[in-house]
């Protein structure tokens, strides 16, 4: 039952999960290969055990989608899940002056006074992405992320595949088709090009019975920070490409390479498990045959979502 996936998960990995070092330092407790089942029909997987803030996974979908990778537009809907990967390229530049920002995401963690002078940085940064074009162009686009390889993966001849528009046209033509899949892990661009190489390395679609399904390989998943986002992120893909395709949604399956509780993580995930999960709530797609490519934030809200209250834990950077 969709919420106990997640929290069966959670209890594995505590439980028999190995001790394993990290690129972070931090110390995981890890399993691999794992699967959970989300029957859409049962409600939207957006957990109830604690917050999960869906309006910050409902515009970084859009964001994918409209094959965008600049932040100005997830900072116009108060997104800033992203900014950290930009403000690395700005500060690495040779037009930045301000104080030395090296290694911010580890030393603003450790070092209240440098975090104040970081916080005004990143302020001042946020400010001009969103109000100059030409630093936005320059310093805004995160390059290979999600949005450019669903949108407009590059290819050898200098053409570009639109993954996603071509995935959406085979469910249409040819539902039964057994190659309805999106890639985003290019090994073109992994080793030099990308600050984070894809998580969400691909996805397939299925459709049986009037209802679309949608699997997901996820290479690394941060059990607590990341995966309940995850779910919540292609729950939302499968609902919209179901609504585009005018189909229903079926199930999210979701399937897991290393899955890993950070040490520092434990404590967190020990009082979630203490909480009684509630009923799930609902996805409503108003305006139902706007294209996918034109759905807004107004067009989309979640009904009858009561959690637990959020529970803080820092990031492994
Ligand atoms: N991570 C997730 N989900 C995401 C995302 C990152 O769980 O959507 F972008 C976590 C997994 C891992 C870290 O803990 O971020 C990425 O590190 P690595 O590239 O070393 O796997």
């Amino acid at each position: 039952k969709n919420e106990e996936a997640y929290l069966d998960l959670c209890r594995t990995v505590l439980s028999s999960g190995t001790k394993k070092s990290d690129r972070t330092g931090t110390g995981t407790l890890s399993l691999f290969g794992h699967q959970m089942r989300f029957d859409l029909k049962e409600g939207f997987p957006l957990l109830t055990t604690k917050r999960i803030p869906f309006r910050l996974i409902a515009s970084e979908l859009l964001w994918f989608i409209k094959g965008d990778t600049n932040i100005r537009f997830l900072l116009e809907h108060n997104n800033n899940i992203w900014n950290e990967w930009a403000f690395q390229t700005w500060i690495e530049s040779g037009e930045y002056e301000g104080p030395d920002m090296s290694d911010f995401g580890r030393k603003s963690l450790k070092d209240p006074e440098f975090n104040q002078l970081y916080q005004e940085e990143m302020k001042r940064f946020k400010e001009r992405i969103l109000t100059e074009d030409e630093f936005s162009r320059k310093y805004g686009g995160l390059g290979s992320v999600y949005g450019k390889q669903w949108r407009a993966w590059e290819t050898t001849r200098g053409e570009t595949i639109d993954q996603l528009n071509d995935v959406i046209a085979g469910i249409k033509s040819n539902p039964d088709s057994r190659r309805h899949i999106v890639t985003a892990w290019n090994p073109e661009d992994v080793p030099g090009n990308m600050a984070l190489p894809p998580c969400h390395t691909m996805f397939q679609f299925y459709v049986a019975d009037g209802k679309l399904s949608c699997q997901l390989y996820q290479r690394s998943a941060d059990i607590f920070l990341g995966v309940p986002f995850n779910i919540a992120s292609y729950a939302l893909l499968t609902h919209l490409i179901a609504n585009e395709c005018s189909l229903e949604a079926g199930e999210f399956v979701h399937t897991l390479g290393d899955a890993h509780i950070y040490s520092n993580h434990t404590a967190q995930v020990k009082e979630q498990l203490t909480r009684k999960p509630g009923p799930l709530p609902s996805l409503s797609i108003r305006s139902k045959d706007k294209s996918i490519f034109d759905i807004t934030m107004e067009d989309l809200s979640i009904d009858g979502y009561d959690p637990h209250p959020s529970i803080k834990a820092p990031v492994a950077v």
